[in-house]
């Protein structure tokens, strides 16, 4: 039981959401995939290791400045029809260690046109230098910031029908 409880609390999981209104009734994550460089303001290059299919992993060049220069990412779960993306970071030389995070797309009518919904959640161990206030505020930001340029590049093409 003492294992289960440690295992527990290594964990931490905020929920983060987000209401751009895209153009499109249905989104496709699988085009999020294999194109973050467009709808990420801090990825700057992306190599992709075979298809966009469960399993398949990218890795991602970030812009300089920032904690990390690259990250090992694993498309963990694709699900075009009920508009599921999970991803997991399993290399690279930041600190985001056993991060995961799950994205989905709803159809749903804001301010009476039918738009989508993009809500994305992670779950991150906490290292032992950081405090969960300090990780939590920086992936939240990061995340706030690319919904939101999703939101308006989607129009273009990545909210689209698959
Ligand atoms: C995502 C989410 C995150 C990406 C972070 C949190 C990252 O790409 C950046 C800076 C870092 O220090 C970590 O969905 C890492 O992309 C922009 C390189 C992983």
């Amino acid at each position: 039981e003492m294992e289960y409880v440690r295992w527990f609390h290594r964990y931490e999981l905020v929920a983060t959401s987000a209401t751009p209104s895209l153009p499109s009734t249905s989104g496709c994550p699988s085009k999020l995939f294999d194109q973050p460089q467009i709808y990420k303001p801090f990825v700057r290059k992306c190599v992709m290791r075979g298809n966009v299919e469960t399993g398949s992993v990218r890795e991602i060049i970030v812009q300089s400045g920032l904690p990390a220069t690259r990250s090992i990412e694993r498309l963990e779960f694709l699900d075009d029809n009920e508009h599921i993306l999970h991803v997991k970071f399993i290399g690279g030389d930041h600190m985001l260690k056993n991060y995961s995070s799950t994205l989905t797309m709803h159809s749903e009518v804001i301010d009476s046109q039918p738009g989508t919904v993009v809500i994305e959640s992670f779950v991150v161990d906490i290292p032992e230098e950081n405090t969960k206030e300090d990780i939590c505020y920086f992936v939240e930001n990061l995340l706030r910031c690319n919904l939101r340029t999703l939101a308006d590049v989607s129009e273009e093409s990545l909210a689209s029908p698959c």
